[in-house]
C-alpha cells in the first residue's frame, strides 16, 4: 500500500517476525501508525503486512535484513523510499538469548551472535537511521533491554549484552539530549514469546518450563507499554521502565505457583 500521506509518524520496527515487535506492530497500526517492519524471515514479514494493511488500512514497508550485518543494515537505510523518509520512533527490539550455560560451558559461537546481534545490530542499526531520525519533529529511539541487566546463574554473555543496551540507551540519551531524541530503555521480565524456543534450540519441553506455575508477560503486554510510552506528550519521556507479571520481582525472585 502507498503511503497517504507524508506526515503520517512512521514507526520502524527491528524483530517484528514474531513476539514484542510483532505485537507492537498490531498495535501501532492499529492507532493508525505507518510502519517499517524488519527481521531475517521475509515470509512472515509479508504475511504481516498484508495482514496489518488489510485490518487497520495503514502503510506498512518491509524491511528484511539481518542486524548483525553491517552493509545490510546500511544498505536497507539508504533503501527506504522517499516518502518514508522521516522515523519517528525507532523500536530496537530485534535480539534473542541462545543457550544457558554455566560460562565455562557455554559457547562460544553464541556469545558472538548475542553480542553481534543484541549490541552491535542496535548500534548499527540506530547510527544507520539516524539521518531519518533527526527528520522527525519528535523523534523517539527505544531499546528493549531486560531484568537480564541484573546477574542470574548462567545467564553470562545474555546478561552482559542486556547490561549494554542499558548502558548504551543512557548514552544515547546524554549524547543525542541536543536533538531533542526521547531515549527510553524498556526492561522486561519473563514473557512468553519465541525467545526461549530460541534460546534453548527448539527444545519445547525446556522452554515451557521456564514459564511453570508463572502468568507472564504476553506480547502484547509489552507492546501496550512500548505504545504507551511513545504517546506521551512531547515534553515528557520515560527514561528506564522494568515491567514484570506479578509473580516476578527480579530477574531471580518468583513466585510460582
Ligand atoms: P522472539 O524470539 O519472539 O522475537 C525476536 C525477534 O528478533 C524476531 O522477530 C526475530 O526475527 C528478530 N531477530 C533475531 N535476530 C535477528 C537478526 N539478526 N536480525 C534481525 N532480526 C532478528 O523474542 P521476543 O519478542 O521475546 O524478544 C524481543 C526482544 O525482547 C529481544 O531483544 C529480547 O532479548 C527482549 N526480551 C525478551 C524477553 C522475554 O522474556 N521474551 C524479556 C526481556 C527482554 P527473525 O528470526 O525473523 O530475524
Ligand atoms: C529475557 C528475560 O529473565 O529470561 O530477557 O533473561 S530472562
Amino acid at each position: 500500500m502507498q503511503k497517504y500521506s507524508t506526515m503520517q509518524k512512521v514507526v520502524f520496527i527491528t524483530g517484528a517476525s514474531s513476539g514484542f515487535g510483532k505485537a507492537c506492530a498490531e498495535k501501532f497500526a492499529c492507532h493508525g501508525y505507518d510502519i517499517i517492519i524488519n527481521g531475517r524471515r521475509e515470509e512472515r514479514l509479508l504475511e504481516l503486512k498484508e495482514h496489518l494493511e488489510i485490518k487497520y488500512n495503514t502503510a506498512i514497508l518491509i524491511s528484511p535484513f539481518d542486524v548483525r550485518n553491517k552493509e545490510d543494515v546500511f544498505d536497507a537505510a539508504k533503501n527506504i523510499p522517499e516518502d518514508w523518509q522521516h522515523i519517528d520512533v525507532l523500536i530496537n527490539n530485534a535480539g534473542l538469548a541462545l543457550g544457558r550455560d554455566y560460562f565455562d560451558d557455554a559457547e562460544l559461537d553464541d556469545w558472538d551472535t548475542m553480542i553481534d546481534t543484541n549490541v552491535k545490530g542496535l548500534l548499527y542499526t540506530t547510527k544507520a537511521l539516524m539521518p531519518l531520525i533527526k527528520k522527525s519533529s519528535s523523534p523517539h529511539i527505544i531499546n528493549l533491554g531486560s531484568v537480564a541487566k541484573e546477574v542470574y546463574e548462567k545467564g553470562n554473555v545474555y546478561c552482559a549484552t542486556k547490561a549494554a543496551v542499558d548502558i548504551l540507551s543512557q548514552s544515547m540519551r546524554v549524547d543525542l539530549l541536543r536533538h531533542g531524541i526521547k531515549v527510553t530503555a524498556i526492561h522486561p521480565g519473563a514473557a512468553e514469546t519465541e525467545f526461549s524456543l530460541v534460546r534453548f534450540k527448539g527444545d519445547e519441553s525446556t522452554a515451557k518450563k521456564i514459564y511453570d506455575g508463572l502468568t507472564p508477560l504476553t506480547a502484547e503486554d509489552v507492546a501496550d507499554v512500548i505504545y504507551f510510552c511513545a504517546t506521551l506528550p512531547p515534553h515528557v519521556c520515560i527514561n528506564d521502565l522494568v515491567v514484570t507479571c506479578i509473580q516476578q520481582a527480579s530477574a531471580i525472585y518468583f513466585n510460582r505457583k
